[in-house]
C-alpha cells in the first residue's frame, strides 16, 4: 500500500506540475508542487529498495487490465475515461494525489509504520495540495477564457443604443463576428432601472454562451455573479481586484482599464487576467478619457505577457495602427453602435484587424 499510494501522489503531483509549468508557465506553481513532490520522495528514501522487493505488479488484483470500451469501440483502459479538458485532468490527478496522501496519512499512525512515515507531515502536505489544487485549478479555467481575447472586443453601450433591442443588438455584434461582448451601463441605475439591466444580462449572458463569445460585465460584480458572465471589467475608480475576486467564482476572468504601463503591472500583480489600454484616440464617448495613444499599447504589451485589449476612438481608420502597436484584442462602442449596420460594421472592424482576426457569420 504505502508503494503504491507513494506512486500515485508522486504521479498526480507530477502531472499537476507539468501543467503549471509547460502550460502556464508559471514559476512559483510549480516549483511549490515540485517542493512537495520532492518532500516526499523524501520521506520514502530509506525504504525505497523495500519497497522495490515487495512490488508485485503483475499479482496486483487492481492492476489496470484492459477492457472494452462502453462504446464498443475497441478497449479502453479502466478508469481512464477521455477527459473534456485540462481543468478536468488536474481535478483527477490532485483528487489521486489527495487520495493517496490520505492513505499514507492513515497508514502512518500505524506503529510498525510511523517508524517510516510522518503522519502530521503528510496531513499538512494533503491541506497545501488542496489550497494549489484550488489554485491551478482556476488558473487553467482562467486561461481557457483569456485564450479568446483575440478579436473585437464589442461593448454593448445602454447608453448608445438608440432604442435599439440590446439582444437584437447582441446578436448583430456576434454575426458580424465579435469575440467578446461587454455589457455596459453607466446610468448607475436610476429609481428602479437596475432589475431591467438584469434581464438584459440574464439574455445577453444566455446567447453569448450558446454562441461560443466571452461575455463580460462592466463594473457591477453582484450582476456578473447573478447571471454567471465569464468575467468582470473594472476601472481604476472601481472596487480594488481583491475584493471583487474574492467575490467571484475562481473560474472568472477580470479585466482592468489602465492607462499607465505602473497602472498595468500594478492590476496583474494584484491579480487582473487582462488590462484594457486607453484612450488609444480622441473619444467623445467616455468624458475625461486621457489619450494615451498607441506608443503606449506598445510600450506596456512588450513588458507584460497578459492579454492586452486597446480601447477608445478606434475606428475602421485607424484599427490596423492599434493591431500593429501589439492589440491582441480591440475594444470599440461608436464604431459599432454608431452605426445602423451593427454586424457591417463589426465585420468591417474584423476584417480590418488583418489575416487571423476574420470570422465568418454561422447564421
Ligand atoms: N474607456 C476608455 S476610452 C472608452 C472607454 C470605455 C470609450 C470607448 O468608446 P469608443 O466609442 O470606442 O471611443
Ligand atoms: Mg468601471
Amino acid at each position: 500500500m504505502i508503494d503504491a499510494n507513494l506512486n500515485r501522489c508522486s504521479e498526480g503531483l507530477r502531472v499537476m506540475e507539468d501543467v503549471a509549468r509547460f502550460v502556464l508557465n508559471d514559476t512559483h506553481l510549480s516549483q511549490r508542487l515540485r517542493i512537495l513532490r520532492h518532500d516526499l520522495a523524501e520521506q520514502a528514501v530509506g525504504i525505497r529498495t523495500g519497497l522495490l522487493s515487495g512490488r508485485d505488479s503483475e499479482g496486483d488484483v487492481g492492476s489496470p487490465g484492459l477492457t472494452p470500451s462502453a462504446s464498443g469501440e475497441g478497449e479502453t483502459i479502466a478508469g481512464m475515461g477521455p477527459r473534456t479538458g485540462l481543468a478536468e485532468v488536474v481535478t483527477a490527478n490532485a483528487r489521486r494525489a489527495e487520495e493517496a496522501l490520505r492513505v499514507m496519512e492513515e497508514l502512518a499512525r500505524l506503529p510498525e509504520v510511523s517508524t517510516v512515515l510522518n503522519s502530521t507531515g503528510l496531513a499538512r502536505a494533503r491541506f497545501e495540495l488542496y489550497t494549489m489544487e484550488k489554485e491551478l485549478t482556476s488558473r487553467v479555467c482562467r486561461r481557457d477564457k483569456t485564450d479568446s481575447l483575440h478579436g473585437l472586443y464589442a461593448i454593448l453601450d445602454r447608453q448608445f443604443l438608440a432604442g435599439r433591442d440590446e439582444l437584437a443588438v447582441a446578436e448583430q455584434m456576434i454575426d458580424g463576428g465579435a469575440s467578446v461582448i461587454q455589457l455596459r451601463d453607466k446610468s448607475r441605475f436610476h429609481a428602479d432601472s437596475k432589475g431591467d439591466v438584469l434581464r438584459v444580462a440574464q439574455d445577453v449572458s444566455a446567447l453569448c454562451r450558446q454562441s461560443g463569445v466571452l461575455f463580460i460585465v462592466n463594473d457591477y460584480v453582484d450582476l456578473a455573479m447573478v447571471v454567471d458572465a465569464d468575467g468582470l471589467h473594472i476601472g481604476q475608480g472601481d472596487l480594488p481586484l481583491h475584493l471583487v475576486r474574492r467575490e467571484l467564482s475562481i473560474d472568472k476572468i477580470v479585466g482592468c482599464s489602465v492607462r499607465t504601463l505602473v497602472q498595468a503591472r500594478t492590476a496583474l500583480d494584484e491579480g487582473a487576467d487582462y488590462i484594457a489600454v486607453g484612450s488609444m484616440f480622441p473619444t467623445t464617448t467616455k468624458t475625461g478619457a486621457t489619450v494615451v495613444g498607441p506608443d503606449m499599447l506598445r510600450e506596456i504589451r512588450g513588458a507584460v505577457s497578459a492579454p492586452v485589449v486597446a480601447i477608445g476612438g478606434i475606428d475602421r481608420s485607424n484599427i490596423g495602427e492599434v493591431v500593429a502597436a501589439g492589440a491582441d484584442a480591440v475594444a470599440v462602442i461608436s464604431a459599432v453602435l454608431g452605426q445602423e449596420d451593427v454586424c457591417g460594421a463589426v465585420q468591417t472592424l474584423v476584417a480590418a484587424m488583418g489575416p487571423g482576426k476574420e470570422t465568418c457569420p454561422e447564421h
